[in-house]
Order: structure tokens, then sequence, then C-alpha cells
């Protein structure tokens, strides 16, 4: 399914938007399932805290369910919206499932993904369980990937700022989130005795100036086409 031309314009002017789509139920239980039992065997590499795996990475790298996610329909039609027809998937940026339980600090600072507008990255964000106001939804600050001011967030009037003006995300499981990477967001904190488990992945649309394969990068959708004016052209 493709986003409408309003939906284009809000993900453009807001820095987020849902997509109409959602992994099925089946689906979800298939990648958590998956996802958990990496966890239960420690299958490398894994992140840690407090002893506790947190994060399972390089989940392309994977293959099976998790590859099959990455290159799905439901993330990859949508995202054509954006990006357009050619597609690249980041795998040294997110790549990554969280597990996320009271316990949890990752990710709940206000941050951008990526320093600069000129090389951002959609991120999708996958939720493998519901994720609310208790048990710590995403928080973004709608518009705020326009805001040059907020480069340095280590700053704290930048960080209050941001903090006051940041709106929780509530989602269902199965539920999938774009970002523009430039805009302040952070996971939130989980006050319940569950787990939040959520998968983030990073694409661009190839570019179109790159001669060579970047080995960090894979082609999910179209083609590499070159577009440079040092290509022979005939007149
Ligand atoms: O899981 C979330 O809600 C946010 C994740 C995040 O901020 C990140 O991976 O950079």
């Amino acid at each position: 399914m493709e986003l409408t031309p309003q939906e284009i314009q809000l993900f453009r002017h807001n820095g987020f938007i849902k997509f109409p789509t959602q992994l099925s139920t089946d689906h979800v239980a298939a990648l958590k399932a998956a996802a958990l039992k990496d966890m239960a065997e420690v299958v490398e590499p894994v992140a840690r805290q407090d002893g506790r795996i947190i994060r399972i990475s390089a989940v392309w790298e994977r293959g099976g369910i998790f590859r099959e996610t990455i290159t799905c329909d439901e993330i990859l039609n949508p995202l054509e919206s954006l990006l357009g027809s050619d597609i690249e998937f980041v795998l040294n940026r997110h790549n990554h499932i969280y597990l996320r339980d009271a316990g949890s600090s990752h990710s709940l600072a206000l941050h951008r993904d990526v320093r600069h507008w000129s090389r951002t990255i959609a991120t999708v964000l996958i939720y493998l369980e519901e994720t609310n106001l208790e048990n710590g939804c995403t928080r973004v600050v709608p518009g705020s990937h326009h805001l040059p001011a907020f480069a340095n967030l280590q700053d704290d009037a930048l960080q209050e700022i941001a903090a006051s003006q940041a709106i929780p995300l509530p989602m269902p499981a199965g539920g999938l989130l774009a970002i523009d990477s430039m805009i302040i967001h952070s996971a939130g904190i989980n006050h319940t005795d569950g787990t939040r488990m959520s998968m983030t992945l990073g694409y661009h649309s190839a570019d179109e100036l790159t001669w060579e394969d970047n080995p960090r990068r894979v082609l999910v959708r179209g083609e590499r086409p070159y577009r440079g004016n040092d290509k022979p052209t005939e007149y």
C-alpha cells in the first residue's frame, strides 16, 4: 500500500508517520519467537545490561524471518512513497531488536540518530508488543528534524525544551512507525513488570552519485542507477 500525498507531506512536515500497514499477528509471533530464541541461545552479537540481554544486533545477517521482515511489502511499499523505488537497507545503523524492561536505560535520552539533514535515513520502528504510556512508547518532538539549533543535544537548556515538547506515540503490536532520523526522539521509561520489544531498521534511497557498492548497504528494492555527470554520455 502506498502513502497518500497527504501522508507523505505529514512525514516531511512532522518528521514521522504511522504507516497504514501493519505486520500480521502470525508474522509478529514468528519474529518475536525467533528473537527470543536468539537471546536464549546467546547468538552474537548481543548487548547486555546488568547481565541481561537487552538487544540482538545485526538482524539482517541472521537471515530467516529477520530478513523477510526487512524486505516485506508492508514496510517497503509505504517506504517507496517516501524514498522512491530504489531502496537500500543500512547495515551499520540500527539493524537490531530491543527487549526493554523496567531496568532498561538504552535510548531513553532524547536524541537524533544521525548528525546532518543531508545524510538522514528513514528509520522504521516495528513494535513486536503493544507500546503505551505505561510500558514506554516512543516519544518524538514533531517537526524537530528541521531544527539546526538542536544539533547539540548535550546542552541542558535544549534538552529541557525538547523534553517539554515531546509527545508519546502509543502503537499496537505489529504497528509500523517511520521517522526521519533527524527528528528528536527517545524510547519511554517502562513502568510495568512486562517487556516491550521493538525492531529498528534504517533505510536510504540508493545514492545516485555513488559508483562502487557500499558493503554496509544492501539493495532491497529497485536498482542502483549511477547518475554522476562524469558518466560518458552521447549527444
Ligand atoms: O524504541 C524506541 O521507542 C526508540 C528507539 C530509538 O530511539 C533508537 O533506536 O534510536
